[in-house]
């Protein structure tokens, strides 16, 4: 039988790499109704990802995965952090945020961090995930692939931005691909067991 995953996500760049993550996961995944909104007042990534699920599960009444996800620079003291989303209103402002707070500074080391949730329809959380991705900021963005801070986050051993990247290498050694691939199999472990009850 296959059982539903309420994908928690408002964010169409994150729910594009989701879905291809869970393609073959075995979960029919269906999207969070877009009223349903979730207010992230966590301090870390994976307080927001576990909140977003299991108020998503609770409320729909079905499983659900949620992504809580950003940029993290080492000379702003790791900011944006959890405010990635928050810092600007669009992506070409957010990126020209940390440009302009970056400005010459010759530190450019940073790094994504994805934390991914799972939770049961009753809300309780049952599996966890995070996944890190070290890189630079250039001084200007490069690239149209992807989303949100993509075009500034580069890759030395690839020269290449994430978003010169096609998804699929992006996804093979990104945060949220990292994340994935430790979840998956416990993904599928869950709904084997869930099988039996
Ligand atoms: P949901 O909470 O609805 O999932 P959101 O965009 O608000 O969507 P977050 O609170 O997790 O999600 O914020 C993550 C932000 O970090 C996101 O808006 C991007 O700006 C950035 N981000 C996360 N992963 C990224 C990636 O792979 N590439 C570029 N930017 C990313």
């Amino acid at each position: 039988m296959t059982k539903l995953l309420v994908v928690a996500t408002g964010n169409p760049g994150k729910l594009r790499e989701m879905q291809a993550y869970l393609e073959n996961s075995g979960w029919e995944l269906t999207l969070k109704p877009e009223e349903l909104e979730i207010e992230e007042t966590g301090k870390t990534f994976a307080a927001n990802a576990c909140l977003k699920a299991s108020q998503i599960a609770k409320a729909t009444g079905n499983w659900a995965i949620a992504d809580d996800s950003g940029l993290q620079v080492d000379a702003l003291n790791g900011a944006p952090g959890v405010y990635s989303a928050r810092y600007a209103t669009t992506d070409s402002e957010r990126i020209a945020r940390v440009l302009r707070e970056l400005g010459n500074e010759v530190n450019r080391q940073a790094q994504f961090v994805c934390a991914v949730a799972i939770a049961r329809p009753d809300g309780v959380i049952v599996l966890e995930s995070e996944g890190i991705c070290r890189g630079e900021i250039l001084h200007a963005p490069r690239g149209d692939s992807g989303f949100g801070y993509d075009p500034i986050f580069y890759i030395q051993e690839l020269q290449l931005t994430f978003a010169q990247m096609t998804r699929e290498l992006k996804g093979s050694i990104s945060h949220r691909g990292k994340a994935f691939a430790a979840l998956l199999p416990q993904l599928e472990r869950v709904k084997s067991l869930e099988r039996r009850d």
